[in-house]
Order: structure tokens, then sequence, then C-alpha cells
């Protein structure tokens, strides 16, 4: 897809609509009052208040039609400045712009203003010549947004377009948000039912329905036996901690706004937990280690809550209560490289497994002007920059260094992915930290004897169980390989009256070998049936009639293919136990 904000000519004609947008919002509303309307990645918006009509999809085709007359109309667009105070004058009555106009510091600031015919908006430009330019776009939707993004403040309506030069680029963009609309896992899980939400659970709260838990059991195995084997212990730790143990770690005065209030029972105060490292670090404290028992890795599938604005909350993507393939790796600063090396390792080997291609490492590092944020130890820093920058070039891995977004305690490697819908996101993550062993000061014996700091890695290849199973459902279209399918095969009788009885026994022998197998016995036609398994896009849909019968054979059809293949049942076993193992 095009990114709008990127292609400079884009960039301000979707600008010019987004005042188009306006004009003949104010046309046909002329209460309404302007927040602001910039350029995204997809196109524009523009925040709107409308006093107390919330608009609907329904609402835009007549928003459209009058932007058109207004492109027709071929009014220039004209810019002029005036003072911040004649800017306050001439806006008086709009306080979203009188809110702007304040907050520009200088009281000699000059405030440019774009015109339209009978339209002015308060704009830093620059914009097209004339509205004519403008008459390939498109009203995408509607949303409510809290001014300022602030669920404190009034609800906004926010209406989402794009334009392009010519119709054949709208076309096309059309349809790739069509094609993303499908493939959007709130879509898939629905149809799917493998996760839902309720009011009275809460916003960001989903619930995983039985085939989205199967999904995610079996993620949770599969990344379990590879920890294993990598020599990481697992823990079950508590999902809420005193507000105590957060002043400790620092997370009070850090991360607060990001955290649920906290809430007193007896004399202790707890907070739901928002991260795992506390308690972590507390399990490695509650031992004395010698340099050689390092690295420790400690592992769990951690349960967190996060305050996420409810605007930013999206199924299973971005959610207020999640679970984190989480792990803390204690070593030495000696260890740190090699360390860091395995963890890139495991990223790389379980995006291949999954398929996963389209992905991006972003290498975050300090500012090293900035002394404010970044604790300061520069060797220190240095150091670790460097290690973490030479294993990705080991690996012959493409990466961006992103200056000034470390965290303060460390650089960190991030691994984002584009989701169908909305901007990138990150999946995994591995972190370095220097300061917390130190605030929970941790320590280990070194070979002279002597009590030594270890170095924190903070890791998730998964991210969290949600959001990487909201990115595997767009990926595979819900089309799950069979190692993750909720249901793998179904078993459909041509007949039932002849075919159920072996049918019966087919579904018994594939059940005991743990397969999750199903037996389709309504009286429906089976060119319905088959239909309807292909629309579940369950792996292996297995026709029974006559012929296997006799011959104690199945016939089966994969999904996404035409051919019907005939194998005895051993073979049929044989060949499903392989491509579980295979997990591929
Ligand atoms: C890796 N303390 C570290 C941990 O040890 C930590 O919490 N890092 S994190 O803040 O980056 O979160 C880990 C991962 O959780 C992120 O990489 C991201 O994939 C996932 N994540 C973060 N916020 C959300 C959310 N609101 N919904 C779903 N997943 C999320
Ligand atoms: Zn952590």
């Amino acid at each position: 897809m095009i990114n709008i904000k990127e292609n400079e000519r884009l960039s301000i004609m979707n600008h010019s609509c987004a005042h188009l947008l306006a004009q003949a919002v104010k046309h046909l509303y002329p209460n309404a009052l302007f927040w602001v309307g910039p350029v995204i990645e997809e196109g524009f918006y523009y925040d709107i208040d409308l006093g107390d009509k919330t608009l609907t999809e329904d609402d835009l085709p007549a928003i459209e039609k009058e932007m058109k007359k207004c492109s027709k109309d071929n009014k220039r667009i004209v810019r002029h400045e005036i003072s911040k105070n004649e800017a306050l004058r001439e806006f008086s009555n709009d306080p979203y712009k009188v809110d702007l106009i304040s907050r520009m510091d200088e009281e000699d600031t000059v405030i440019s203003c774009y015109s339209q015919g009978d339209f002015t908006d308060l704009c830093r430009g620059p914009h097209v010549e004339s509205t004519k330019e403008l008459k390939y776009f498109k009203l995408l939707k509607v949303s409510g947004a809290y001014w300022k993004g602030d669920s404190k403040n009034k609800m906004l309506q926010r209406i989402y377009g794009v334009c392009f030069e010519n119709q054949e680029d709208l076309d096309n963009r059309l349809k790739e948000i069509e094609e993303a609309k499908q493939r959007d896992h709130r879509k898939i899980g629905k149809e799917l039912n493998l996760f839902m939400s309720h009011d009275l659970v809460g916003k960001g709260m989903p619930l995983w329905l039985p085939n989205g838990a199967i999904i995610r059991k079996q993620l949770e195995n599969y990344i379990y036996e590879k920890e294993q084997k990598l020599g990481y212990q697992h823990v079950y730790t508590p999902c809420v901690g005193t507000v105590d143990l957060y002043k400790t770690s620092g997370h009070w005065a850090h991360y607060k706004e990001n955290m649920f209030p906290s809430m007193k029972v007896d004399d202790e105060e707890f907070v739901l937990r928002p991260m795992n490292c506390p308690h972590h670090m507390l399990v490695y404290a509650n031992k004395l280690h010698s340099y050689r028992d390092l690295p420790i890795r400690i592992g769990e599938f951690a349960t967190d809550f996060r305050y996420e604005a409810s605007g930013a909350v999206k199924g299973l993507e971005r959610v207020r209560c999640m679970c984190q393939n989480d792990a803390h790796l204690f070593v030495r600063p000696d260890q740190i490289g090699d360390e860091f090396k395995k963890v890139v390792k495991l990223i790389l080997d379980v995006y291949q497994d999954f398929g996963i291609k389209n992905y991006t490492f972003r290498l975050s590092l300090r500012d090293p002007e900035d002394k404010e944020k970044y604790f300061d130890d520069d060797d220190m820093w240095n150091e670790a920059e460097e290690k973490l920058r030479n294993v990705l070039n080991e690996f012959g891995c493409e990466y961006h260094e992103a200056i000034g977004e470390a965290a303060f305690y460390g650089p960190k490697l991030d691994v984002e992915v584009k989701p169908a819908v909305g901007p990138e996101v990150t999946l995994s993550t591995c972190q370095l930290d220097f300061l917390l062993p130190r605030k929970f000061e941790l320590s280990y014996i070194d070979n002279e004897g002597n009590r030594q700091v270890p170095v924190v890695l903070h890791r998730a290849i998964f991210g969290t169980f949600d959001r990487f199973t909201a990115f595997i459902i767009e990926e595979t279209k819900g089309a799950f390989p069979l190692w993750l399918s909720p249901v793998q095969l179904n078993i459909i009788p041509v007949n039932n009256t002849y075919h159920l009885e072996y049918s019966e026994e087919i579904l018994n022998i594939l059940k005991d070998r743990g397969y999750r197998v199903e037996l389709d016995n309504r009286e429906e036609k089976l060119g319905y049936k088959m239909r309807e398994s292909v629309m579940k896009k369950i792996p292996y849909s297995l026709v029974i009639g006559q012929k296997e019968v006799d011959n104690r054979t199945v016939s089966y059809r994969k999904y996404g293919c035409e051919e019907t293949i005939t194998l005895t049942i051993n073979e049929f076993v044989e060949l499903i136990d392989k491509e579980l193992t295979d997990r591929k």
C-alpha cells in the first residue's frame, strides 16, 4: 500500500482534501466546529464537533456528494497570514481554534490561514492550488475520537478519507482496503468463533472462545518446548504486586500512566501488574548465584494489565489484559553478546516456522546528547549497542536504527509487523537492562569471590499471545496450519444410511490418536457440507462413500486444493502425524 504521508504530492492533496471535507461538512452542518485534520499513512482524517450529532457510515455519501460539488466549484485555495491577535479575534467564536492559537508561544507569531470560497481554515499548508485538483477521493469511515485523545474530553466525530491523482490509483486503494477488511482478525475471529468481548467484562478485555483457546494452547506448547530446549526455567507468579514492588522497580515513577489504579486490601496496596520483570527479579534474588550458574533464564506466560486508550484497543492486537510470552535472562556482562545472539536466533527460527516474512528489525539506541533520559555510563552503552549491532550483522539481518528510542535503562531490538488494518505494531522484543538488577540489588559471585551485578535481557518472542494470534489470523486469513487448527479433520459421510457406521469407526480411530476431528452427520447434501467445511477453513475434509466403506480407505480434500486423494487409514494417519510433527 502506498504510504500517503511519505509521498509529497499525495500528502498535499490529502491535506487539501481534508479541507474540502471540512468545507462540505460546514455546508451540510453549519454549526460544525473543526479540530485537526492531519494526513496519515492511509490518507487523511478530520476531527469535527457536530454537537449532539453522531455520524454513521450512512451519512458519508451525502458529504462526499457535497465535496464533489465544492471540487467542481473550482475555487482557488488562497493563503493569507495574520497575527496571533488577529487570529484570536477572527476565530473568537470557535473554542477549538482559540485553543490552537493560544498554544502558539510567541505573541508575534504569524498565523497562516487557507481559504477556498466560503471556507477558511487555520493551517500551515501547503495546499493544492484549486479545489478542482481534488477529484479522485473517497470517504472511508467514521468513528468517535475524544478531543486531544483524552477520554475526559468531548467525543468528536472523526471522518477518514483518501485522495489520489487518478481513478485507477483510487480504485486500487479501495480494492486493497476491501481485501484488508476481509483479512482483519476481528472479522475472522468472529466468523471462526475464536474470541469475543463483552461490555460487562470491559474494553480491551477479550474472552478467548474454545476455538481460540486451542490455538493459544498450541502456541504455548510450541514456544514452551523451544524454551525448555534452550535452558529456560518457567515460573508462575501472581498478576498483582504491591505498589512498593513497582516503586522499587521504577515503574511507579516512569510507567504509572500505563497502569491500572491501585486497590487496597487490608493494609496492602496492590496494582494489577503491567510487566513481570519485578516478580522475576525477586525469583532470581531468592537464591545465591555463582558466575558459573549464569545465564539464568526465567520464563513465564504471564498475564499483564495495561491502560491503553479506549480508542487504541483493537481486537486481540492491542488489549488491556494480555499474556506475554515473557522471559528475563540474567547474564554476566561478558555474556551479553552470546545471549542476545541466542534470542535473535530464536526469533528468526520462530518466524521461519510460521512463514513470517514481512517484518522489520528496529534497533533502538540512546541519543548520546540526551543525558537526562538515559542513565549515564557512556562506555556501557557504547559497548552494549555495538554488541547488538554485531549480532544483527552476523545474521545478515536488515535493520534500522532509531536514535533516542531506547528505553532509559538500555538499548533494545523490536520486530515490527504491519497488521491488515492500522499502523505497524511490535511483535518480538529484546531489551537490555543495566538498571533493574541494581534496583533490586541483584548479584552473583564472580570467580574471585566478589559480588557482581548481572545484566538483564527482557525478551518476548511472540510478544503477547494476544497480539501474535491476531497477527497469525491475518497472515493465514484464518486458514491455520494443521497443528494450530481448532478443528483439524472433518468427516463427511456421503449418505448417513450406508456410510455413517464406517465414518464413526474412523472418527474414533482419529480421535484416539488425539486429532481434533468432527463428524458431520447432518441430513444435508454432500455439496452443502463440503462448502461449509471449506468456509470453516478446516484443513482436511474426509469424504466417506461406498468405495471407502468397501476398501476401508479414506478420501480427503485439503483446504485450498481441488484434488481428492484416497489412502488407507494407516497411510492417512502417517500423513497427518508427519504434518503435525513438522508444524509447518
Ligand atoms: C519483554 N518487560 C518487557 C518484557 O520482559 C516488556 O513488557 N516489554 S514490552 O512492554 O515491550 O511488552 C512486550 C510485548 O508485549 C511487546 O513487544 C508487544 O508485542 C506486546 N504488547 C505490548 N502492549 C500490548 C497490548 N496492549 N496488547 C497486546 N500486546 C501488547
Ligand atoms: Zn521485562
